[in-house]
């Protein structure tokens, strides 16, 4: 995948196009369809298949005030949208002047000119353009006055409901991330950097832990979970603990993992961490003892339920760390 931030370095790629476009936040099983079917139908059409995508989040720019917390950031979203096939993504600049266009305005200039649009395919929800005015109607309507068909598919539903971005940051942040993982089609999962910690888990408490530095804003409620932790390209089992340490008694959240059958130093790398099963809330312990005991037994559960056949982990990504190529 081909990732540009203006139409300028994909002239070169773009004869026609094939365009599904959204903000795509979590990349979710109904993002994954629209995107399969563009590369589908830009392979039986000989078109380009190319998602177009905003970054900023709209709303970052629009109710920046009230936005909620994103399943995925930029970078993390072309990470995952490269995985699941399109050719090219066009990740345009989201600014007021851009809300302000019309949504002829905006087809003309990015999807006409730009892309060449001969295809197009939106989600059931979709509007685009000044005030949300652009729907499926106006698009058709725009489609025969510039020579491109546009297709709306309906919403994926599981367990009779819709699977949206909402829904999914409703579950992680209530902490199922069991319950998520149909709808995302993978775990949640949020990537950082390994930070320095407070210094206590290998010393004090003989479980040693990769803090890390967040660059996600989305994550599990307080809590213990077994985890896989992806580390230079490996997998490992693991225990993650998300919270303010009561025990100790930490003013700022931490997310930290300790990783089974693993030791190396890993400051400075950028770990994956894919939450599997909740455990248990995290709590105060009277004694450094009692934390202790009750992280061997999270070690032991996590073990069991990452045994489990339903809890194997399949990387459809590739090599993480080499990204897609950007122009
Ligand atoms: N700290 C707490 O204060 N309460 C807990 O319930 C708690 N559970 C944890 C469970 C696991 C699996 C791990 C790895 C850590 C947990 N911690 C908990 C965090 C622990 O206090 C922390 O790792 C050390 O203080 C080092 O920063
Ligand atoms: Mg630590």
């Amino acid at each position: 995948m081909i990732v540009a931030r203006t139409i300028q370095d994909i002239q070169d790629v773009i004869a026609g196009s094939c365009v599904t476009i959204g903000n795509f936040d979590g990349v979710h099983k109904g993002h994954q369809k629209l995107i399969a079917l563009a590369c589908e139908r830009s392979k039986a059409r000989d078109l380009i298949s190319v998602v177009v995508t905003f970054d900023p989040h709209p709303l970052r720019v629009l109710r920046s005030d009230r936005t909620p917390p994103f399943i995925t950031l930029t970078e993390q979203k072309i990470e995952l949208l490269s995985q699941y096939g399109p050719q090219v993504c066009l990740l345009l600049e989201f600014t007021m002047d851009m809300a302000r266009l019309s949504p002829e305005e905006f087809v003309k200039t990015y999807l006409v000119d730009g892309l060449n649009v001969k295809d197009m395919i939106i989600g059931y929800d979709y509007h685009l353009g000044k005030g949300r005015a652009g729907n499926f109607e106006t698009l058709c309507e725009l489609g025969r006055k510039y020579g491109f068909t546009v297709d709306r598919l309906d919403p994926v539903t599981i367990d009779n409901a819709i699977v949206s971005s909402t829904r999914i940051r409703d579950l992680v942040q209530a902490g199922h991330v069991w319950a998520v993982r149909p709808l995302l089609g993978r775990f949640y999962q949020v990537k950082g950097e390994v930070v320095h910690g407070m210094n206590r888990g290998g010393k004090l408490l003989g479980f040693p832990t990769a803090n890390l530095k967040l660059v996600d804003e989305l994550f599990p409620k307080p809590g213990v979970y077994a985890v896989w932790a992806e580390v230079d390209g490996a997998v490992y089992e693991g225990v993650a603990n998300i919270g303010l340490n009561p025990t100790f008694g930490n003013e700022t959240l931490s997310v930290e993992a300790h990783l089974l059958d693993f030791s190396g130093d890993i400051y400075g790398d950028q770990i994956r961490v894919h939450f599997v099963q909740r455990i248990r809330d995290e709590k105060k312990f009277n004694s450094l003892e009692e934390l202790k005991d009750r992280i061997a037994r999270d070690v032991e559960l996590g073990r069991k339920i990452l045994a489990q056949p339903e809890a194997a982990i399949k990387l459809t990504h590739p090599d993480f760390r080499k990204g897609p190529e950007v122009r």
